[in-house]
């Protein structure tokens, strides 16, 4: 059996059952809005409260368990203003290689769920100097460098305003100091070179990141509504001359997690 069993069938299919057991353990039947939490946003989600229901990731078909420290293999149904929120307090990564199918597993579970809108979130290295560490940044756009794609077949999905501008919009009326920039995922897991940060200048990049490209295409495939927001933890390879590292990331979350869960708790209730 290969690693990327068992989406191999029919991923689709296998999102229908997560959702089915996550109505059951959750007794949630169906939920509106999903969050995917990405490093350093923990403390953000904590700070929105609302817990109904948490579960493991891996009581749920098709989900492994988390694999980078601070995510959490947790899945946590919230009650936010009258909506039901879907929040993966951990995410699967494409530099773990266990195939694209998996990274989009949870995006997937949270449509068939019935979520009509997805928030991606990541922690991020930023280009612009003046996005210190803890800086709140809307995805405008991306460059995804992984070169693959969740989708597999001769579906050409549309990517133009694949970050709802509706929903940046609304985002800077809440918080008119909320800055835009496109998002280039490498590969990871390890940081770029200098050299690599200067070509993601070079192309129109201003964020560099290890996730959310993938999961923002399969949620415009399964016609979800996509607002995706950037902290940026640390200032790209080369611009500091400092070397980087994970627990600055995660101090950075810690730090900016008022800021962020307040952010939350505005934008989702007018989503
Ligand atoms: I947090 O500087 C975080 N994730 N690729 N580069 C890449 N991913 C990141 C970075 C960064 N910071």
């Amino acid at each position: 059996m290969s690693s990327t069993e068992p989406y191999e069938s029919d991923p689709y299919a296998l999102a229908q059952e997560a959702a089915a057991r996550l109505a059951d353990l959750t007794g949630v039947e169906r939920h509106d809005l999903a969050l995917v939490l990405g490093s350093g946003w923990l403390p953000a989600v904590d700070a929105l409260g609302g817990a109904v229901a948490e579960i493991a990731t891996t009581d749920l078909p098709g989900f492994s368990a988390a694999a980078v420290a601070g995510h959490s293999g947790k899945i946590r149904s919230l009650k936010v203003g009258d909506k039901n929120v879907l929040a993966f307090l951990s995410r699967t990564h494409y530099y773990e290689g266990r195939g694209v199918a998996a990274v989009v597993h949870g995006v997937r579970t949270a449509a068939a769920a019935g979520c009509s809108t997805v928030v991606l979130t990541n922690g991020c290295g930023g280009l612009k100097e003046t996005w210190t560490p803890g800086t709140p940044v809307l995805i405008s756009d991306h460059i995804n460098l992984t070169g693959r794609s969740p989708i597999v077949g001769a579906n050409f999905v549309d990517l133009t305003d694949l970050y709802s501008s509706r929903l940046r919009a609304m985002c800077r009326e809440v918080d008119p100091t909320l800055d835009e920039g496109v998002y280039v995922q490498f590969p990871g897991p390890h940081y770029e070179t200098p050299a690599e940060i200067g070509m993601a200048r070079a192309i129109g990049g201003h964020l560099v990141g290890m996730s959310t490209t993938l999961e923002a295409i399969a949620a415009r495939e399964a016609g979800m509504e996509v607002l995706g927001i950037s902290l940026v933890t640390n200032l790209a390879a080369g611009i500091t001359g400092e070397p980087l590292n994970h627990e600055e990331v995660l101090e950075a979350g810690r730090a900016a997690a008022t800021r962020m869960g307040d952010l939350l708790g505005r934008i989702v209730p007018r989503i």
